[in-house]
């Protein structure tokens, strides 16, 4: 109506043109009629944002929830891809980003600015994105695979040192067996997630959320590092052409995070194939949906398409597994230094936060935690099973950030202190073993997974101040002797699940229902590290007992089976070939027989499904390129 009005020495426009009253009134209404409808039209007609930032400030057009909030098409992320439903798009893109990557120390320092309210999220409940942080523009990021690889410190497959024959042909035989695993998975079970060697088929399962092929996106490394070129051929025209991501299941975020995406990482660091990195991003994408929790402590279980998660129905109150969730940090890492996104470091920053906030029981970390209240739910606390790969990921985020990370450093040591102080024991027999801890009450158990701890603890050692280094080192070769004699003290040569320290029993299974092995790798995870950290020939000797063992009482016509009892020379197989025998047990058993600089410890880190991820190098960090 502005228009209209009128101006000092101007006629007014209908008197300019020299029409009557009711001509006028007729022209004027007509006017009017007009621009209510373009005016409406601008906020009607589909896609009117463009227009609307024309005409509205710009502060109102970026709080709008219709308009995009990052910047057009070219600042799109190189890994987003179409296939990512727009919705989470939009809730990702919502995070906070900044212009370059995060340095892994920068990164500490920012925490999440994705909380949700307190109160708001029960288990099992859906929540909403945050709100959207302010707009920034950011670079296209892209990753300079060429200066990683010239950041390494060796040749990913070592140089080849002369060696002794009998190391050389111990090592090809732990090869032979690798190709009998993948070719029997690739005959009878290609694309299923496991081999069921006895039966000839394959095992879906639902860890994986209606993900397939778990054994090969797990053994890609391996078949790569004992360079089974075509194979290693055959698993990654199968991830090109068959994997696929649009799945609609309930999935384990730990199990495909360990996996899935420690395995398409691994695959993409050694080789440089897009196809690795572009997966694991899209895959890592399809898991932030289950950190928006009160506390961003994330829910165990995701629905990998709708982005729904809770926790799993045996955790008690809704908690969150202290394994699952303190077991992403450096798998998170990587996908932020390859996207460029920090979204995923942000996620696992703020986790650590919650950690340290919270008040430990004399020093120790219970198995679980409410990811509504932030508060521990049960005083359960272990070094195997629900608690192991938290502390292997605080001693691996230090070596892996190039040893800058020092609250991991701290926070590994501190854990390490208290589970000496209240749960290392030596059994009448003089066995060194880790006890749990049931509020106070010592259970004299260790299971088959708190046996990786040996190895860890000699990781560790490096770091420790110097009185106590050799002290670490004994600690670690104790317990690796203890797993080892749970091995030598049963019938196969093959270690139970759990074994005791009560009752007169020492590093044996007490009970039925704990004498089972399922081709499990970690006691020679722990000989591999004691090997290359002292190159004491009894890790090499105790490997091969478990090469005969496997060999005499695993291996069936057309695979590897797990055992029920360790305890009997005529075994009962469990008709599982188990994907991290390949992705694991075999790898560590080859690197126990390798030159120390194959996947040298100095450029490489093994995430807890043994997928190789590698050290942040200082040198490398200032070549990585935003174009
Ligand atoms: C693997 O998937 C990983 O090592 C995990 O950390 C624990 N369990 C299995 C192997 O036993």
């Amino acid at each position: 109506m502005l228009l209209l009005r009128k101006l000092p020495g101007m006629p007014g426009w209908p008197a300019a043109l020299g029409l009557r009253l009711p001509q006028k009134f007729l022209f004027l209404l007509f006017l009017s009629g007009l621009l209510t409808l373009c005016f409406g039209a601008l906020f009607l007609l589909p896609d009117s944002s463009r227009f609307k930032r024309l005409f509205l400030p710009r502060r109102a057009a970026a709080g709008d929830p219709d308009l995009p909030r990052s910047p057009p098409a070219a600042a799109e992320p190189r890994h987003a891809s179409p296939a990512v439903p727009r919705r989470l798009r939009d809730r990702i893109r919502a995070a906070p980003r900044l212009g370059a990557p995060l340095t892994h120390t920068a990164a500490s320092a920012g925490g999440s600015r994705q909380q949700v309210p307190p109160g708001e999220g029960g288990a099992g409940e859906r929540t909403d994105a945050p709100p959207a942080a302010p707009r920034q523009t950011r670079a296209p990021f892209r990753f300079d695979y060429e200066a990683f690889r010239r950041s390494l410190r060796h040749p990913v497959l070592g140089r080849r040192g002369s060696e002794e024959p009998e190391t050389r042909a111990r090592r090809l035989k732990i090869k032979e067996m690798m190709k009998f695993a993948w070719d029997n998975y690739k005959r009878y079970a290609l694309g299923k997630n496991e081999l069921r060697p006895l039966t000839k088929n394959g095992h879906i399962g639902n860890m994986f959320g209606g993900l397939r092929g778990a054994t090969i996106v797990d053994a890609l490394d391996t078949l790569y590092i004992m360079e089974l070129g075509e194979e290693f051929q055959e698993a990654k025209s199968w991830v090109e052409k068959s994997f696929d991501l649009n799945v609609n299941g309930e999935a384990s975020l730990f199990e495909v995070n360990i996996r899935y995406v420690g395995g398409l990482l691994a695959a993409y660091y050694l080789t440089g194939e897009e196809v690795f990195k572009s997966k694991a991003l899209e895959l890592g994408e399809k898991l932030l949906p289950a950190f928006n929790t009160p506390t961003g402590i994330p829910r165990g279980v995701i629905n990998l398409g709708s982005g729904m998660s809770w926790s799993w129905g045996w955790a008690s109150a809704g908690s969150s597994i202290l394994a699952e969730f303190g077991t992403l940090h450096l798998e998170f890492l990587h996908l932020s230094e390859l996207s460029g996104n920090p979204v995923f470091t942000e996620k696992v920053m703020n986790i650590r936060k919650v950690l340290n906030r919270i008040e430990k029981p004399q020093g120790l970390y219970p198995n679980f935690l409410s990811p509504v209240t932030g508060n521990w739910v049960q005083h359960h606390v272990s070094i195997g099973g629900l608690g192991d790969s938290f502390y292997e990921y605080l001693i691996k985020s230090w070596l892996m950030s190039d040893k800058r990370d020092a609250d991991a450093k701290k926070m590994y040591n501190d854990a390490i202190e208290a589970i000496e102080k209240h749960l290392v024991k030596k059994s009448a027999g003089g066995l060194t073993y880790i006890a749990e801890w049931r509020g106070g009450i010592l259970d004299h158990k260790m299971g088959h997974l708190a046996c990786f701890s040996g190895g860890m603890i000699a990781l560790g050692a490096e770091q420790a101040v110097e009185e106590k280094k050799q002290h670490y080192m004994d600690l670690a070769a104790e317990i690796t002797h203890t797993c080892h004699e749970s091995y030598a003290r049963s019938d196969t040569k093959l270690g139970p699940e759990a074994f005791r320290f009560d009752s007169g029993t020492e590093a044996m299974a007490t009970r039925l229902s704990e004498r089972y092995y399922i081709l499990r790798p970690e006691v020679v995870e722990s000989y591999m590290y004691m090997w290359r950290m002292t190159h004491d020939p009894k890790y090499r000797q105790w490997g091969w007992e478990v090469v005969k063992a496997l060999e005499k009482y695993c291996r069936v016509e057309a695979g590897f089976s797990g055992i029920r009892d360790v305890y009997t020379t005529t075994p009962n197989h469990d008709n599982m070939q188990q994907s991290f025998f390949l992705a694991e047990t075999l790898k560590y058993l080859y690197l126990l027989f390798c030159e120390d600089d194959v996947l040298s410890l100095e450029d490489w880190v093994f995430n807890t499904e043994a997928h190789p991820l590698p050290v942040n190098h200082t040198n490398f960090k200032a070549k990585a390129s935003v174009q």
